[in-house]
C-alpha cells in the first residue's frame, strides 16, 4: 500500500485556456479540502462531481472547480483530486506549492501512471499504450496506441497464459498418475496445443514490419544532380518554401528535412546537395551527407530533368540508386519532354505542382508494400516484440524436446515461457525495467 499523497501539474506549461492539477493518495481528499472554499458553502464534495470555488494560491485564490475520483474508481486506484484552474505559468505552480506546503510530495514523472499498475488498474503494456497515444504525432500511432490502451495486447497474452495454465495442469494429473501410453498421448496433445500457441505468437509478431513504420514513418531521399528540382520538389510536397530554391548549381549543400503526414503515415523527406564533381569544400561534404542519407533512407526519389538530355552525372546517379527502393522521377514536365527512358518513371512539375498529389500516392504504396495498417492490433512497442521473440526460441525449445523430455522437465519449460509472456503485462516484469517504463512518461501523467 503507497502511503504519501502526490501531486503533479498535469497540462503542459504556458499560456493555455484551463490547467490541471492533480493529486492522488488515500489523504488527496483531506489536503484539497484544506486549499479550496466551494462557492456553495453548502454543498457536500461527492465522487465525479465538479465542484466551483475558490482554490489558495497563497497570497490570493483562483476560481476554478475541484473533481474528487474515489477509490478505486479513479485513474490511480487511488482517491484522486484534481484541480481544473486558469492556465499560465503562475497559477499551477502556485497550487503545487500550497500543496507542497501542506505536506504533499511532487510526483516524479509517470507516478500516476505507475501507482495505476501497481494499484492492478493497467497492464504495463496498457501504460505503456497511455505513454504512446501521448507521444503519438500521427493517426496511425494514435490507432496502435489507442489498441494498446485499451488492453488488447493483454488480452492476447492472458489468453495464451490460460492455455498454457491449461496444459501445465493436464501434465500434473498425468504426473499423479504416471502410465507410460497415457505420457505418450499427453506429450502428443501437449505438442499440438503449442503448435497452436505458437502460431498465435507468429501470427502476431506479422504485424511488426507495420509497426515499425508506425511508429518510425518513412524516410525518403530525396537525390539526384544539381538544378534537377530536389528543393523544389521537397517545397511542392511540403506546400511550403522550406529549402531554398534558385538556378544556381550547388545551391543545397546541407540536408533540408521536411515531414508530412499522408493517409496516417508520417513521412521524413530529406532533400540534399546535387551530387556531381566539384572542388567546393563544403559542397563535397554535402555531397558524403546526401550519399550516407541515400543509404539509410527507407525510399529514393531520384530526380531527373525531363526537359534535359541525360548525362553521365544522372546515368551514374540511376546506376547508384539502382538496388535501393525507388522511384525516378523526370521533373519539370512543364516544359518540353526530351528525356527517353527505358525505366518506369513518374512525372512531376516542382514548379508547377502539377502531379504532387499522385506522386505522393505512389510513395505511399511503395512503402506499404502490400501490409495493413489497418490491423487491429499491431506491435509497435521494441520491448513487446523482443519478448515475443524469445517466446518463440522457447516454444521451438519445448516442441523440438518434449517428446524426449521427461514431463516434470517439459512443465518447467512451459512455466518459464508462461513467465516470459508474463513480462509483457508487467506479471513478471524486472523492477528496473517497469522503473525505466515509466521514467520516460511526462510529468502529471
Ligand atoms: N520549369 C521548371 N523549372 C523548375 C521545376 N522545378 C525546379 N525548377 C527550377 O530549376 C532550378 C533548380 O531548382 P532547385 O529546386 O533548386 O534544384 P535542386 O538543385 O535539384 O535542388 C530553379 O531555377 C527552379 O525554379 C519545374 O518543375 N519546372
Ligand atoms: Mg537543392
Amino acid at each position: 500500500m503507497i502511503d504519501d499523497t502526490i501531486v503533479a501539474i498535469s497540462t503542459p506549461s504556458g499560456k493555455s485556456g484551463i490547467g490541471v492539477v492533480r493529486m492522488s493518495g488515500k489523504n488527496s481528499l483531506n489536503f484539497a479540502t484544506k486549499m479550496f472554499c466551494p462557492l456553495n458553502k453548502n454543498i457536500e464534495i461527492k465522487p465525479n462531481l465538479m465542484v466551483l470555488g475558490n482554490i489558495d494560491l497563497g497570497s490570493t485564490t483562483d476560481l476554478g472547480f475541484m473533481v474528487y475520483f474515489k477509490a478505486p474508481k479513479s485513474y490511480t486506484g487511488e482517491d484522486i483530486v484534481e484541480f481544473q484552474c486558469h492556465g499560465g505559468l503562475v497559477v499551477t505552480q502556485k497550487i503545487i506549492e500550497k500543496a507542497l506546503s501542506l505536506g504533499v510530495r511532487l510526483a516524479e514523472p509517470g507516478e500516476f501512471s505507475k501507482r495505476a499498475f501497481i494499484n492492478g488498474k493497467m497492464s504495463l503494456d496498457q501504460a505503456e499504450g497511455v505513454i504512446d497515444t501521448i507521444n503519438a504525432e500521427t493517426e496511425s500511432e494514435l490507432k496502435a496506441s489507442s489498441s494498446l490502451q485499451k488492453g488488447k495486447l493483454t488480452k492476447v497474452v492472458n489468453e495464451l497464459q490460460n492455455d498454457l495454465t491449461d496444459i501445465m495442469s493436464e501434465i500434473e494429473v498425468n504426473l499423479d498418475y504416471p502410465e507410460h501410453d497415457i505420457e505418450y498421448k499427453t506429450k502428443e496433445n501437449i505438442k499440438q496445443e503449442i503448435l497452436e500457441i505458437n502460431k498465435k505468437i507468429k501470427h502476431l509478431l506479422k504485424t511488426e514490419k507495420q509497426g515499425k513504420l508506425i511508429k518510425n514513418g518513412v524516410d525518403i531521399a530525396i537525390v539526384g544532380k544539381t538544378n534537377v528540382g530536389k528543393s523544389s520538389l521537397l517545397n511542392a510536397i511540403l506546400g511550403q518554401e522550406q529549402a531554398i530554391v534558385t538556378e544556381i548549381e550547388g545551391t543545397t549543400r546541407d540536408v533540408v528535412v521536411g515531414s508530412i503526414e499522408y493517409n496516417g503515415l508520417k513521412f521524413n523527406f530529406l532533400d540534399t546537395a546535387g551530387i556531381r564533381k566539384t572542388d567546393d569544400k563544403v559542397e563535397n561534404i554535402g555531397i558524403k551527407k546526401a550519399k550516407q542519407v541515400l543509404k539509410d533512407s527507407d525510399i529514393v526519389l531520384l530526380v531527373l530533368d525531363g526537359s534535359k538530355e541525360l548525362d553521365l552525372q544522372d546515368k551514374e546517379n540511376l546506376d547508384m540508386t539502382k538496388n535501393k527502393k525507388r522511384i525516378i522521377i523526370l521533373n519539370k514536365c512543364d516544359l518540353p519532354s526530351i528525356v527517353n527512358l527505358n525505366e518506369e518513371y513518374v512525372k512531376v512539375s516542382a514548379k508547377k505542382n502539377i502531379f504532387i498529389d499522385e506522386l505522393k500516392e505512389k510513395i505511399y504504396n511503395l512503402a506499404l508494400d502490400g501490409c495493413n495498417t489497418n490491423e487491429s492490433l499491431i506491435l509497435t512497442n521494441a520491448r513487446h516484440i523482443e519478448i515475443l521473440n524469445s517466446a518463440i526460441l522457447m516454444v521451438e525449445k519445448i516442441l523440438t524436446s518434449i517428446i524426449d523430455l521427461p514431463l516434470d522437465c517439459v512443465a518447467l519449460d512451459i512455466r518459464e515461457f508462461y513467465e516470459k509472456l508474463g513480462e509483457i503485462t508487467g506479471e513478471t516484469t524486472n523492477e528496473k525495467v517497469i522503473d525505466k517504463i515509466f521514467s520516460k512518461f511526462c510529468l502529471g501523467k
